[in-house]
């Protein structure tokens, strides 16, 4: 059995989990936020049986797009004073980062 770990734009995170129910899979939904951006996201916990893992990586592939945006990093420091010019830079975000991990054991009491 595998955790698939999945870190996702939040806006698909419903369109997501709604294929996911539609075809049988239980997922759970966490808030998360990127250290990078320091923004929302959301990370989908979806345990499965190994022959299934495919079936989910496709859905999240379908369903997760890749957004470019643009965030803004600062410049070394200006003269000797302690001035820091932010400029803007185009980064391209997701689809998703997806994570496939091995479970030792699963139980439901
Ligand atoms: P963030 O860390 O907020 O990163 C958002 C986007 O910023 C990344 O998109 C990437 O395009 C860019 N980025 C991240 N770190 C960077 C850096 N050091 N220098 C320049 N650009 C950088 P994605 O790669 O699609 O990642 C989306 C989110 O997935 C990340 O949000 C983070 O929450 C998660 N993530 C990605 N790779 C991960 C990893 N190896 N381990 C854990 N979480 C990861």
């Amino acid at each position: 059995m595998k955790l698939i770990m999945a870190i996702i734009h939040d806006e698909d995170a419903f369109h997501v989990m709604d294929a996911l129910n539609e075809q049988g899979f239980s997922v759970t939904k966490q808030a998360s936020t990127g250290g990078f951006l320091r923004t929302g996201n959301t990370t989908l916990i979806c345990g499965v049986e190994d022959d299934k893992v495919s079936v989910v990586m496709d859905i999240i592939e379908k369903k997760c797009k890749a957004r470019k945006q643009i965030t803004s990093v600062n410049t070394s420091r200006v003269n000797s004073s302690d001035t820091y010019i932010p400029y803007p830079v185009e980064i391209i975000v997701g689809g998703a980062t997806i994570f496939v991990l091995d479970i030792a054991q699963m139980k439901k009491v």
